[in-house]
């Protein structure tokens, strides 16, 4: 009944639905566009490339999930270092860490595939350790590197309504214009200095994770007195604290729909992630350190790969 492949397939035809209602105008470049990594974001990001005309290939490791993007024109890599290969600009979008450190410098990874002029530009949230030698180690084989970590979660990816972040290369930040129109509103060059954009990332992320957090208790807390959650909910939504995030997450904990647009051991890692960060420069953070406690609590109750509204579920337990 739960076949997780099924499932998968899915999901894949709900998100090429959705991304082809978005419309916009993009010249695309003629250079060729790799894209690694078809999860949640990627399958949006790289609808939206090929809808607004990219050549794009397409690489994931639970290689189904090409399928309906190659039925929809994509070309298909048998491996990360054959893409850098066949394509010009080539951009990852991976869980974490772990995941880009398998990507790029594993068996027949894109480290494998980078000769001089090659360009790559990484879209995971990750340390910026790991961006730094990923970036150091592309540009040692000649390769051109670019961070560009992007905002947004499901819906805003499906409709190409991201907004890019990006450090590294100022050459190939110029000449990915065409994508980053197609997947985003707005893109921001934050200079030279690769680790700018991902420490940009992880403050917008630390602060929503809280702000969610805080959401779920106040919720809780509200059952707890009697007060009807739909109530609160209105309040919230003709208030000052009215905005897309408040807004959503609420209704999500309201119907207790906790589908993924932004997986919640994500939420947690970019929390986890920025303690890291205020930890190097001594920067105190009270509120985001414990509100990670409450997602590492959700973890534990099973709420991992649900949306990071299931952080309700640690709140209220
Ligand atoms: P998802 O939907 O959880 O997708 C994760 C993707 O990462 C998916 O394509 C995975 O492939 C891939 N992955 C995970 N581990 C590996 C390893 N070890 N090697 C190669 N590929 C891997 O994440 P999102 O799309 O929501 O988010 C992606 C990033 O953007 C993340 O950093 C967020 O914080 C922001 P699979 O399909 O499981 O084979």
């Amino acid at each position: 009944i739960n076949n997780p492949m099924s499932s998968a397939g899915t999901q894949i035809e709900e998100t090429l639905l959705t991304a082809r209602a978005a419309a916009k105008t993009v010249i695309p470049t003629p250079s060729r566009i790799g894209f690694l990594g078809l999860g949640i974001m990627g399958q949006g990001m790289v609808m939206n490339l090929l809808r607004s005309g990219h050549e794009v290939t397409v690489w994931n490791r639970t290689a189904l999930k090409c399928r309906e993007f190659v039925k929809a024109g994509a070309l298909k890599g048998n491996n990360p270092a054959e893409v850098i290969q066949n394509c010009d600009i080539t951009f990852s979008c991976v869980a974490d860490s772990t995941a880009v450190k398998d990507l790029v410098f594993g068996n027949s990874g894109v480290l494998q595939g980078i000769t001089k002029g090659k360009c790559f530009v990484e879209m995971s949230t990750i340390d910026e350790e790991t961006m730094q030698d990923v970036g150091e180690a592309i540009m040692a084989r000649g390769g051109v590197f670019l961070e560009s970590p992007v905002v947004g979660s499901r819906v805003p990816a499906l409709e190409g309504q991201l907004v890019i972040l990006a450090a590294g290369e100022r050459k190939l930040y110029d000449d990915c214009f065409s994508c980053f129109e197609a997947i985003g509103k707005k893109s921001l060059y934050l200079g030279a200095d690769v680790g700018q954009a991902t420490r940009m990332k992880l403050i917008i992320n630390m602060v929503m994770g809280s702000v969610v957090a805080c959401l779920s208790e106040g919720m809780a807390m509200a059952e707890k007195v009697g007060l009807d959650q739909e109530d609160v909910a209105e309040v919230f939504s003709i208030g000052a604290l009215s905005c897309p995030t408040i807004i959503h997450k609420s209704q999500a904990i309201l119907n207790q729909k906790y589908d993924p647009h932004f997986p919640l051991v994500h939420q947690q890692k970019d929390l986890r992630l920025a303690l890291l960060l205020g930890d190097k420069v001594e920067q105190p953070l009270y509120v985001a350190a414990a509100a990670n406690e409450l997602y590492k609590k959700a973890r534990r109750l099973g709420y991992g790969d649900s949306d990071i509204a299931a952080v309700y579920r640690a709140a209220s337990a």
